[in-house]
């Protein structure tokens, strides 16, 4: 890269099996063919010792109070934000299925208060777009492999989906939303149009936090 360019923090968010991991993989093919150094990066990161008990709760193999498991999800970005500002400013785009704002979610829509789950994230890097993938629960229910984690009930997410809004509401100013029933194709033109646009915008701008 040009000296002083950084690359983009880009995050896909939205509930399960909205199509975050499929959209994720085809943007991350889609820059690295132009040539724009990229990587892909997920949260939770189940490899650290913290990621493995997040594991083992989501998996119903441990269980712990809400709070405690809404801390450790937060502390699992914390542990990763060096080398996140590293890749960043070395002039990576980093493209992350799921961030800061899944915590807020799932926490607040099992009834933890909603600034209370908020609080931890504040101070990690601030993304420069988040693409929101929503459907209704019930068009998400038929899709692969859909009830065998912890959350994967369609009430459950039905108010994971209303927190999601309230968040996208509220960071409209870097939000995306999308309608995740279109087709896979589809969603990715889109999403690949955005995010060309955002990385020469970005390119010049210190990194933000999240307040
Ligand atoms: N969690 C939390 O509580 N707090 C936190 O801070 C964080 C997470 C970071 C695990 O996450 C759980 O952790 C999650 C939130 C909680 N809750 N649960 N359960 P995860 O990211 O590991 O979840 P996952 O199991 O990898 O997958 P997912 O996120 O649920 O799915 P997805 O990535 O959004 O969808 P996908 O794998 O791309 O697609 C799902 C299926 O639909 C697949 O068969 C696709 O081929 C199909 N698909 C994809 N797109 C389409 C379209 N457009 N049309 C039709 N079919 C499609
Ligand atoms: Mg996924």
């Amino acid at each position: 890269m040009s000296a002083g360019k950084r690359g983009a923090l880009i995050i896909f968010e939205g509930c399960d099996r909205s199509g975050k991991t499929t959209q994720s993989r085809l943007l991350v093919e889609l820059l690295k063919s132009k040539g724009i150094p990229t990587l892909p990066m997920n949260f939770p990161e189940r490899s650290s010792s913290i990621g493995q008990v997040i594991n083992s709760y989501l998996t119903n193999s441990k269980d712990l109070p809400d709070e405690v498991i809404h801390l450790m999800f937060s502390a699992n970005r914390w542990e990763h934000m060096n080398q996140v500002r590293q890749k960043l400013l070395e002039g990576t785009t980093l493209v992350v299925d799921r961030y800061s704002f899944s915590g807020v979610a799932y926490s607040a829509a099992k009834g933890l208060d909603f600034d209370w789950c908020y609080a931890p994230e504040r101070g990690l890097i601030k993304p420069d777009a988040v693409f929101y993938l929503r459907a209704p629960s019930n068009d998400l229910t038929n899709r692969g492999q859909y009830g065998e984690e912890r959350y994967e009930k369609v009430e459950f997410q039905g108010r994971v989906a209303e927190v999601f809004d309230r968040i996208c509401s509220k960071e409209a100013s870097y939000f995306h939303k999308f309608d995740a029933t279109q087709s896979v194709e589809d969603l990715h033109a889109l999403i690949g149009r955005i995010t060309e646009e955002l990385l020469p915008k970005v390119a010049t701008q210190p990194l933000d936090t999240l307040s």
